[in-house]
């Protein structure tokens, strides 16, 4: 009898994770992240109608740049901190808590029972011929089993596209899927007092010639956690390929949603780009596992390469979707912070 309540003891302490926060290791069974393709189209259409929920949800920030639901939540809280979340040592590890958070809320909030499924633009991306439209994988942009496809073309003028890229398609409302026009908002007007809809932009270009396998490899090569990071971001122009661009402006472009830097969670896709981009950092984690659970670097001030770096007490803030965190607790993918897994990995 003793043994008995001494074990059943142990097993309600075991569940208290604040009692024993750090001492033990709270993840079990983490949901285990797949590409797209390989859901069963059930599972794409449950993914995609928790994405819809979340839109029906009420916003949590007390609306934080005009967010007038859950969804919008999530895009004001990137949009907020857009100045301070890029080119800085915390970029991989803000976005991997921020895309975390949003697969807790879809499982929690709205039922959703798989995890975050991701985008692995390399398969599609061809090294010799930028202008292939196969890089549009089609079912992830499919309009039933996807997230629909391009905006209607809109030209661009000389102040909206300040870098002058070439080859837009679009730059217009989505047509089709669950995220068309009419369907789905965004929370701030867009320019020219068009209607506050989702807008794609597709680049064939960009997104051939950054998502190749040969530069994941070349980010994945890298030695320690500052150079990982400062080969993931690149530098800001398109002189340079970086894989970050590569879903953000092959698809948002000049003139849509995820080519906008502090509106880009507006378009679903953000989540399933920034969750192939942590694969990516947790494949080059797992080379090394000891040492790359414990080690960041990087600027805390954008760019500002000379300067103060994070350190693994450095927190991070996602506003009112979370508590803070630190680097060292976001490192781990199975901690106490965080609990999912890759499929495969
Ligand atoms: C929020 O909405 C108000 C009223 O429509 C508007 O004046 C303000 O600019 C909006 N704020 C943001 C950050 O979009
Ligand atoms: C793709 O475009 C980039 C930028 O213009 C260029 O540097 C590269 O050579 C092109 N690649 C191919 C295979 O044409
Ligand atoms: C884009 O073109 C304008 C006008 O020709 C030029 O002033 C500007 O420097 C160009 N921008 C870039 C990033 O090349
Ligand atoms: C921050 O890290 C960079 C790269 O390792 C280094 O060159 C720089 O001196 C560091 N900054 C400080 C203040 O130590
Ligand atoms: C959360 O982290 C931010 C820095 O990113 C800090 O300014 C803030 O004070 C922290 N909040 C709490 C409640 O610790
Ligand atoms: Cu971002």
């Amino acid at each position: 009898m003793r043994f008995a309540s001494l074990f059943l003891s142990l097993g309600l302490l075991s569940l208290s994770g604040e009692t024993l926060a750090g001492c033990v290791n709270t993840c079990r069974n983490p949901p285990q992240r797949k590409e797209w393709r390989e859901l069963r189209k059930h599972e794409r259409l449950e993914y995609l109608e928790a994405v819809r929920c979340l839109a029906s949800k009420p916003d949590v920030t007390g609306g934080l740049e005009n967010a007038t639901n859950l969804y919008q939540s999530f895009q004001a809280t990137h949009s907020q901190q857009t100045p301070d979340i890029h080119w800085v040592g915390h970029f991989a590890l803000w976005h991997r808590y921020f895309t975390a958070t949003y697969e807790k809320y879809l499982r929690e909030q709205c039922g959703y029972r798989g995890a975050q499924p991701y985008w692995n633009w390399a398969l599609d991306a061809s090294a010799t011929d930028n202008s292939s439209m196969a890089v549009y994988n089609a079912e992830l942009f499919d309009a039933r089993y996807g997230f629909g496809g391009n905006g209607y073309f809109v030209e661009s003028t000389a102040e909206e596209n300040p870098f002058n890229l070439t080859g837009r398609t679009g730059g217009g409302c989505v047509k089709d899927g669950p995220f068309r026009e009419g369907q789905f908002f965004l929370n701030v007007k867009q320019p020219k007092g068009q209607s506050d809809c989702l807008r794609r932009d597709f680049i064939p270009w960009i997104l051939n010639y950054f998502a190749r396998q040969s530069l994941v490899n070349h980010v994945e090569s890298q030695d320690d956690y500052t150079s990982f990071a400062r080969a993931l971001e690149n530098i800001p122009s398109f002189t340079q390929p970086n894989i970050h661009g590569s879903g953000h402006f092959g698809v948002g472009g000049v003139l849509g949603t995820l080519g906008n830097s502090a509106l880009s969670p507006g378009d679903p896709l953000f989540y399933l780009h920034h969750c192939n981009l942590d694969r990516v950092l947790w494949q080059w984690q797992r080379k090394d596992l000891p040492k790359r659970l414990h080690q960041v670097g990087g600027p805390v001030t954008p760019m500002d390469y000379g300067g103060k770096n994070v350190t693994l007490d450095f927190e991070i803030n996602i506003g009112k979707l979370a508590p803070n965190a630190t680097l060292e607790e976001l490192l781990n993918p199975q901690g106490n912070v965080l609990c999912y897994g890759y499929h495969g990995l």
